[in-house]
């Protein structure tokens, strides 16, 4: 089986990117970015008409969206244990799935894209404050349940690789979200994982790359 993620450094593609080197599968990459607006080129919309990343392309079978794609991975590499057993725990794992996709996910586009919120001359500022309010409200919430845990369940599952996106992306907005001891905890535990250090060295690569292309 073929499988491509695209990918761009610090985007939430780098939730599958962890997930499929946690199950040891191989895979390649088409590198994406999005700073240079090229999720928008004629090549990449016949491939995810969303013009999002990630993508996973599945023997030239392009899959979208983040939480069906981790499921996908969670399912084809059932030896990697990627989500609960238990049937309870499971939908547990794919409503905490589900929270980062459209509960938290959408707060940090609001910190990054504050003028796809509000066309208003100089609106900006107040586009991301709520954003950030919101943020930390959600991020309390996270910090609560992981009080005294690991991780979200009784191992790793997707939910930490996904969770540990988000909270990595909102630590890149002010104000400081180390206020969350444990959320802060849960990030240095994910990236002492060697997938989590795989996937780092693997987005410097990708940066410079971006860095020295025309
Ligand atoms: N609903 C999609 C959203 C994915 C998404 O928003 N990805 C961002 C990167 S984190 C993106 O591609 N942004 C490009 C843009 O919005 O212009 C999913 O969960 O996979």
């Amino acid at each position: 089986m073929k499988l491509t993620l695209a990918y761009c450094p610090v985007a939430c593609s780098l939730v599958p990117y962890i997930l499929l080197t946690e199950a040891g599968a191989a895979f390649d990459t088409l590198p994406i970015n999005l700073g240079k607006n090229e999720h928008n080129s004629p090549e990449y919309l016949r491939i995810n008409p969303k013009a999002k990343v990630p993508t996973l392309i599945i023997d030239g079978d392009p899959l979208t969206e983040n939480v069906a794609i981790q499921i996908w991975i969670a399912r084809q590499f059932p030896q990697a244990q990627l989500l609960p057993q238990d049937p309870m725990a499971y939908v547990k794992a794919i409503s905490m799935m589900a929270w980062c996709s459209s509960g938290i996910h959408p707060k940090l586009t609001q910190q990054a894209r504050p003028e796809r919120y509000c066309a208003l001359d100089g609106s900006a500022e107040s586009v991301q404050a709520l954003g950030s309010h919101s943020l930390f409200e959600l991020f309390e919430i996270a910090d609560q349940m992981l009080a005294g845990r690991e991780w979200f369940f009784d191992h790793f599952t997707c939910v930490d690789a996904y969770f540990y996106w988000c909270f990595r992306r909102g630590s890149m907005f002010k104000p400081d979200v180390s206020v969350f001891k444990n959320c802060m905890a849960h990030l240095q535990r994910m990236q002492a994982r060697p997938s989590v250090q795989k996937l780092l060295a693997y987005e410097a690569q990708v940066q410079a790359d971006f860095a020295k292309a025309p």
